[in-house]
């Protein structure tokens, strides 16, 4: 894919911690579309997209923090992604707080159901995302999307109705775990998602684990929808973000996995969530998420043949 188009999601509702609002227009700042375009991508920026007005949005479970805002993003951004999945450029959301995925993995796999295709999500996060207005002990949206997504109980008030799709669990890969909620952990285990911690990076190496999951997407013929949050990295080199956990993922390993990435062929829409700006050193944060976008789609320091599948 040559074509890429940008999204901003400036979501912040997600969490108490104030900033993410910012984090699209500190892409633009760090010069991510320019690092796009020196690839020789067409790129295509469409500015930010708008919350709807949402009043109707109540939970009788829990208490999810803000719920009516993410409810407004969720709806704006999962109709923005549903239509820019059917396009020919690759979508690239700009975050955003990690509640902005509510919207575009619950889009995009309605799009993949559109088009008699599975959809295949790659979760880059020191969490797992998998808590519900039950398990969450924050109440934040931003720790939900990806059980939102894959179809658990409770959250018919984001969108007003049940997702017409749902993303199989057995099709979801989450790398760089290293703070899971207790029952949020049981959800995990019982939905069967491939999850590994950073011990696993530590023991195998991140090429072991990504390997045989873009084999399976290759194989199923599926999209890969890739959600990357900033704390995947280490806090050393991204201290950007509001939830740092240390231990995470170094320079050479992210790189290493958007390298494979891109080598895969098989990316088809990428969130980069959770970058606050307002918590950032001198924009590093912002650089070094541009950066690894940049290697995703393609910048190296050798030619190497393209690997198939
Ligand atoms: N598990 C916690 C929660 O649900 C933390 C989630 N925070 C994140 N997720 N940054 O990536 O609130
Ligand atoms: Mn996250
Ligand atoms: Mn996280
Ligand atoms: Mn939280």
């Amino acid at each position: 894919m040559d074509k890429i188009v940008l999204l901003g999601a400036p979501v912040e509702a997600g969490n108490h911690q104030r900033g993410c609002l910012m984090g699209p227009d500190a892409y633009r700042s760090a010069g991510l579309p320019e690092n796009l375009a020196a690839l020789g991508l067409n790129l295509r920026d469409l500015g930010n997209a708008e919350p709807l007005t949402v009043v109707d949005a109540r939970s009788p479970i829990g208490k999810p923090f803000e719920l009516q805002k993410v409810a407004g993003w969720t709806r704006s951004l999962f109709a923005h992604a549903r239509t820019l999945a059917q396009g020919d450029a690759l979508p690239v959301y700009l975050g955003g707080d990690h509640s902005m995925s509510l919207g575009t993995v619950s889009g995009h796999a309605a799009a993949a159901q559109e088009a008699g295709r599975p959809l295949f999500v790659l979760w880059l996060d020191a969490h797992a995302d998998f808590n519900t207005f039950e398990t969450s002990e924050t109440g934040h949206l931003h720790g939900m999307p990806l059980a939102y997504a894959c179809g658990l109980p409770g959250f018919e008030p984001l969108l007003g109705e049940s997702l017409v799709a749902t993303v199989d669990p057995g099709r979801v890969c989450i790398l760089g775990l290293r703070s899971v909620d207790r029952s949020e952990g049981r959800l995990l285990r019982d939905a069967g998602v491939e999850a590994h911690d950073m011990r696993a990076i530590d023991e195998a190496g991140v090429e072991r684990l990504l390997e045989p999951f873009l084999e399976r997407v290759a194989t199923e013929g599926g999209y890969l929808h890739v959600s990357l949050d900033v704390d995947f990295l280490d806090p050393v080199i991204a201290p950007g973000v509001g939830t740092t956990v240390p231990g995470g993922a170094t320079f050479r390993e992210a790189h290493l996995v958007m390298e494979m990435l891109h080598d895969s062929g098989l990316v088809s829409s990428l969130d980069l969530a959770e970058l606050n700006p307002f918590l950032d050193e001198r924009g590093r944060t912002a650089r070094l998420m541009s950066d690894l976008t940049a290697s995703l789609f393609g910048r190296r320091v050798l030619d190497r043949p393209t690997r198939s599948y």
